[in-house]
Protein backbone atom coordinates (compact mmCIF):
# COMPACT_ATOMS: atom_id res chain seq x y z
CA UNK A 1 0.00 0.00 0.00
CA UNK A 2 1.27 3.63 -0.63
CA UNK A 3 1.15 5.89 1.34
CA UNK A 4 1.50 10.49 0.75
CA UNK A 5 1.54 12.51 3.08
CA UNK A 6 1.16 16.23 2.27
CA UNK A 7 2.59 18.28 4.72
CA UNK A 8 4.54 21.97 5.56
CA UNK A 9 6.69 19.52 8.41
CA UNK A 10 7.69 16.29 6.64
CA UNK A 11 10.28 16.31 9.00
CA UNK A 12 8.20 15.35 11.78
CA UNK A 13 6.60 12.09 10.10
CA UNK A 14 10.02 10.88 8.86
CA UNK A 15 11.42 9.80 11.97
CA UNK A 16 7.93 7.53 12.42
CA UNK A 17 8.88 5.38 9.53
CA UNK A 18 12.26 4.11 11.27
CA UNK A 19 10.82 1.68 14.22
CA UNK A 20 9.49 -1.33 15.02
CA UNK A 21 6.58 -2.93 12.54
CA UNK A 22 6.14 0.24 10.45
CA UNK A 23 9.88 0.34 9.71
CA UNK A 24 9.76 -3.73 8.53
CA UNK A 25 6.79 -3.56 6.36
CA UNK A 26 8.91 -0.50 4.48
CA UNK A 27 12.03 -2.08 4.50
CA UNK A 28 9.40 -5.25 3.31
CA UNK A 29 7.87 -3.12 0.61
CA UNK A 30 4.70 -3.59 2.51
CA UNK A 31 4.03 -0.22 2.47
CA UNK A 32 5.84 2.60 0.73
CA UNK A 33 5.49 6.34 2.60
CA UNK A 34 6.19 9.86 0.91
CA UNK A 35 6.07 12.78 2.29
CA UNK A 36 5.11 15.50 -0.25
CA UNK A 37 6.37 18.99 1.32
CA UNK A 38 3.57 21.33 0.40
CA UNK A 39 5.62 24.26 0.44
CA UNK A 40 7.63 23.02 -2.56
CA UNK A 41 4.07 23.46 -4.56
CA UNK A 42 4.22 27.60 -3.20
CA UNK A 43 5.01 30.39 -5.40
CA UNK A 44 7.46 33.41 -4.68
CA UNK A 45 10.54 34.04 -2.83
CA UNK A 46 8.75 32.90 0.60
CA UNK A 47 6.89 30.07 -0.66
CA UNK A 48 4.00 31.08 1.03
CA UNK A 49 0.98 28.46 2.17
CA UNK A 50 -1.11 30.47 4.22
CA UNK A 51 -3.19 33.99 4.26
CA UNK A 52 -5.96 35.61 6.22
CA UNK A 53 -9.33 34.79 6.52
CA UNK A 54 -11.62 36.52 3.83
CA UNK A 55 -14.22 37.91 6.33
CA UNK A 56 -11.91 38.83 8.88
CA UNK A 57 -11.44 36.88 12.05
CA UNK A 58 -7.83 35.09 14.00
CA UNK A 59 -5.62 32.62 12.24
CA UNK A 60 -4.66 31.83 9.51
CA UNK A 61 -6.39 29.32 6.18
CA UNK A 62 -4.08 27.50 4.25
CA UNK A 63 -3.93 28.80 0.54
CA UNK A 64 -5.45 26.91 -2.15
CA UNK A 65 -2.95 26.80 -4.80
CA UNK A 66 -0.09 25.05 -2.83
CA UNK A 67 -2.19 22.85 -1.51
CA UNK A 68 -4.16 21.95 -5.18
CA UNK A 69 -0.49 21.71 -6.59
CA UNK A 70 0.19 18.74 -3.87
CA UNK A 71 -2.68 17.15 -4.25
CA UNK A 72 -2.67 17.21 -7.59
CA UNK A 73 0.83 15.81 -7.83
CA UNK A 74 0.11 12.74 -5.12
CA UNK A 75 -2.60 11.94 -6.78
CA UNK A 76 -0.78 11.43 -10.37
CA UNK A 77 1.94 9.52 -8.07
CA UNK A 78 -0.55 7.23 -6.94
CA UNK A 79 -3.72 7.48 -9.16
CA UNK A 80 -6.21 4.34 -7.22
CA UNK A 81 -5.38 6.27 -3.53
CA UNK A 82 -8.16 7.55 -1.53
CA UNK A 83 -7.48 11.51 -1.02
CA UNK A 84 -8.22 11.94 2.75
CA UNK A 85 -8.09 15.72 4.77
CA UNK A 86 -7.37 15.15 8.29
CA UNK A 87 -9.55 17.14 9.82
CA UNK A 88 -11.57 17.21 13.18
CA UNK A 89 -14.70 17.84 11.41
CA UNK A 90 -14.09 14.24 9.71
CA UNK A 91 -15.59 10.74 9.80
CA UNK A 92 -14.59 9.30 13.46
CA UNK A 93 -11.82 6.91 12.60
CA UNK A 94 -12.15 3.06 13.80
CA UNK A 95 -10.69 -0.33 13.38
CA UNK A 96 -13.56 -0.14 10.55
CA UNK A 97 -12.53 2.64 9.11
CA UNK A 98 -8.61 1.57 9.12
CA UNK A 99 -9.72 -2.37 7.28
CA UNK A 100 -11.39 -0.40 5.05
CA UNK A 101 -8.71 1.79 3.73
CA UNK A 102 -6.04 -1.85 4.33
CA UNK A 103 -8.00 -2.52 1.66
CA UNK A 104 -6.62 0.02 -0.94
CA UNK A 105 -4.07 0.10 -3.27
CA UNK A 106 -3.05 4.34 -1.58
CA UNK A 107 -4.09 7.03 0.77
CA UNK A 108 -3.26 10.52 0.18
CA UNK A 109 -3.23 11.95 3.58
CA UNK A 110 -3.68 15.51 3.43
CA UNK A 111 -2.82 17.52 6.48
CA UNK A 112 -4.39 20.73 7.55
CA UNK A 113 -2.45 23.30 9.77
CA UNK A 114 -3.83 26.86 11.13
CA UNK A 115 -7.58 27.24 10.92
CA UNK A 116 -8.23 25.46 8.02
CA UNK A 117 -8.17 24.74 4.43
CA UNK A 118 -9.72 26.91 1.80
CA UNK A 119 -13.18 25.33 1.35
CA UNK A 120 -12.59 25.27 -2.63
CA UNK A 121 -10.10 22.16 -2.12
CA UNK A 122 -11.96 20.51 0.20
CA UNK A 123 -14.99 20.81 -2.56
CA UNK A 124 -12.96 19.45 -5.68
CA UNK A 125 -10.22 17.89 -4.74
CA UNK A 126 -10.47 15.63 -0.96
CA UNK A 127 -12.90 12.32 -0.84
CA UNK A 128 -13.11 11.48 2.54
CA UNK A 129 -12.36 13.62 5.99
CA UNK A 130 -11.29 11.67 8.53
CA UNK A 131 -10.88 12.53 12.69
CA UNK A 132 -8.88 10.57 14.98
CA UNK A 133 -10.92 11.66 18.04
CA UNK A 134 -12.74 14.85 19.71
CA UNK A 135 -10.57 17.06 20.53
CA UNK A 136 -8.21 19.44 18.36
CA UNK A 137 -4.72 18.98 17.01
CA UNK A 138 -2.29 22.05 16.06
CA UNK A 139 -2.26 19.41 12.39
CA UNK A 140 -2.99 16.54 11.33
CA UNK A 141 0.53 15.63 11.02
CA UNK A 142 -0.34 12.84 13.95
CA UNK A 143 -3.41 11.24 12.61
CA UNK A 144 -1.84 10.40 9.60
CA UNK A 145 1.21 9.01 11.72
CA UNK A 146 -1.93 7.17 13.66
CA UNK A 147 -4.04 5.93 10.10
CA UNK A 148 -0.92 4.82 8.93
CA UNK A 149 0.02 2.86 11.92
CA UNK A 150 -3.31 1.39 12.22
CA UNK A 151 -4.10 0.35 8.60
CA UNK A 152 -0.36 -0.94 7.93
CA UNK A 153 -1.01 -3.26 10.65
CA UNK A 154 -3.81 -5.19 8.66
CA UNK A 155 -2.22 -5.39 6.09
CA UNK A 156 -1.19 -9.47 5.87
CA UNK A 157 2.05 -10.10 6.26
CA UNK A 158 2.97 -7.27 8.42
CA UNK A 159 2.56 -8.66 12.00
CA UNK A 160 5.08 -11.21 12.66
CA UNK A 161 2.31 -14.12 14.00
CA UNK A 162 0.53 -15.41 11.43
CA UNK A 163 -2.90 -14.37 12.94
CA UNK A 164 -2.40 -11.92 15.29
CA UNK A 165 -4.43 -8.80 13.85
CA UNK A 166 -7.78 -11.27 14.09
CA UNK A 167 -7.43 -11.88 17.59
CA UNK A 168 -7.14 -8.13 19.00
CA UNK A 169 -9.31 -5.64 21.15
CA UNK A 170 -12.45 -4.02 18.46
CA UNK A 171 -11.73 -6.78 15.72
CA UNK A 172 -14.73 -8.80 16.83
CA UNK A 173 -16.37 -6.06 18.64
CA UNK A 174 -14.63 -7.24 22.08
CA UNK A 175 -11.45 -5.78 24.21
CA UNK A 176 -8.92 -8.54 24.15
CA UNK A 177 -8.45 -11.22 26.77
CA UNK A 178 -5.77 -10.57 29.93
CA UNK A 179 -2.38 -11.74 29.27
CA UNK A 180 0.47 -13.35 30.92
CA UNK A 181 4.03 -14.21 30.83
CA UNK A 182 6.94 -15.05 33.20
CA UNK A 183 7.35 -15.72 35.99
CA UNK A 184 4.70 -17.62 37.07
CA UNK A 185 4.49 -15.64 40.38
CA UNK A 186 4.92 -11.92 40.50
CA UNK A 187 4.18 -9.75 43.33
CA UNK A 188 2.59 -12.23 44.84
CA UNK A 189 -0.22 -12.85 42.17
CA UNK A 190 -0.55 -16.58 40.72
CA UNK A 191 -1.01 -16.90 36.59
CA UNK A 192 -4.57 -18.10 36.25
CA UNK A 193 -4.31 -22.16 36.81
CA UNK A 194 -5.92 -23.00 33.59
CA UNK A 195 -3.31 -21.17 31.21
CA UNK A 196 -0.67 -23.55 32.52
CA UNK A 197 -3.05 -26.90 31.92
CA UNK A 198 -2.04 -27.16 28.25
CA UNK A 199 -6.01 -27.73 27.45
CA UNK A 200 -6.29 -25.89 24.40
CA UNK A 201 -10.57 -25.41 24.81
CA UNK A 202 -10.22 -24.92 28.46
CA UNK A 203 -7.98 -21.78 27.75
CA UNK A 204 -9.76 -20.29 24.28
CA UNK A 205 -13.22 -20.54 26.83
CA UNK A 206 -11.51 -18.46 29.75
CA UNK A 207 -9.92 -16.17 27.21
CA UNK A 208 -13.69 -15.29 25.85
CA UNK A 209 -14.80 -14.91 29.10
CA UNK A 210 -11.78 -12.67 29.84
CA UNK A 211 -12.22 -10.34 26.99
CA UNK A 212 -16.19 -10.71 27.36
CA UNK A 213 -15.59 -9.17 31.48
CA UNK A 214 -13.26 -6.91 30.76
CA UNK A 215 -15.39 -5.55 27.67
CA UNK A 216 -17.80 -5.03 30.63
CA UNK A 217 -16.24 -3.49 33.00
CA UNK A 218 -14.34 -1.39 31.09
CA UNK A 219 -16.34 -0.59 27.51
CA UNK A 220 -19.95 -1.46 27.90
CA UNK A 221 -20.89 0.58 24.97
CA UNK A 222 -19.07 -2.03 23.41
CA UNK A 223 -20.89 -4.75 24.53
CA UNK A 224 -24.09 -2.90 23.96
CA UNK A 225 -23.27 -2.41 20.39
CA UNK A 226 -22.18 -6.34 19.71
CA UNK A 227 -24.18 -8.89 17.79
CA UNK A 228 -23.90 -11.65 20.31
CA UNK A 229 -23.44 -15.44 19.96
CA UNK A 230 -24.79 -17.84 22.08
CA UNK A 231 -22.22 -18.84 23.46
CA UNK A 232 -21.33 -15.18 24.54
CA UNK A 233 -24.38 -14.63 25.54
CA UNK A 234 -24.27 -18.00 28.18
CA UNK A 235 -21.29 -16.73 29.57
CA UNK A 236 -22.80 -13.23 31.15
CA UNK A 237 -26.05 -14.81 32.06
CA UNK A 238 -23.62 -17.18 34.37
CA UNK A 239 -21.74 -14.06 35.27
CA UNK A 240 -25.22 -12.40 35.86
CA UNK A 241 -26.39 -14.94 37.95
CA UNK A 242 -23.39 -15.31 40.23
CA UNK A 243 -23.75 -11.37 41.09
CA UNK A 244 -27.41 -11.88 41.56
CA UNK A 245 -26.19 -14.70 43.83
CA UNK A 246 -23.81 -12.29 46.00
CA UNK A 247 -26.03 -9.54 46.32
CA UNK A 248 -29.01 -11.34 47.04
CA UNK A 249 -27.24 -14.46 48.92
CL1 LIG B 1 -7.32 14.61 11.81
N1 LIG B 1 -6.64 17.00 12.71
C1 LIG B 1 -6.60 17.95 13.66
N2 LIG B 1 -6.00 19.10 13.39
N3 LIG B 1 -7.13 17.80 14.86
C2 LIG B 1 -7.73 16.63 15.10
C3 LIG B 1 -7.80 15.60 14.17
C4 LIG B 1 -7.24 15.82 12.96
N4 LIG B 1 -8.47 14.57 14.71
C5 LIG B 1 -8.77 14.96 15.94
N5 LIG B 1 -8.33 16.19 16.18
Amino acid sequence: MNFSVLTIFPEMVDPFLEYGIIRRAVEQQQISVSSINIRDYAEGRHRVTDDKPYGGGCGMVMKPEPLAGAITHAQKQNPDAATVLLTPQGKPFNQDLARELSARSGAILVCGRYEGVDERVCHSLIDTEISIGDYVLTGGELAAMVIIDAVTRLIPGTLGGEDSAEKESFENGLLEHAHFTRPQTFNGQDVPEVLLSGNHGKIDSWRLESSLMRTLLKRPDLLAAKALSSREKEILKKWGRRIKEITHG
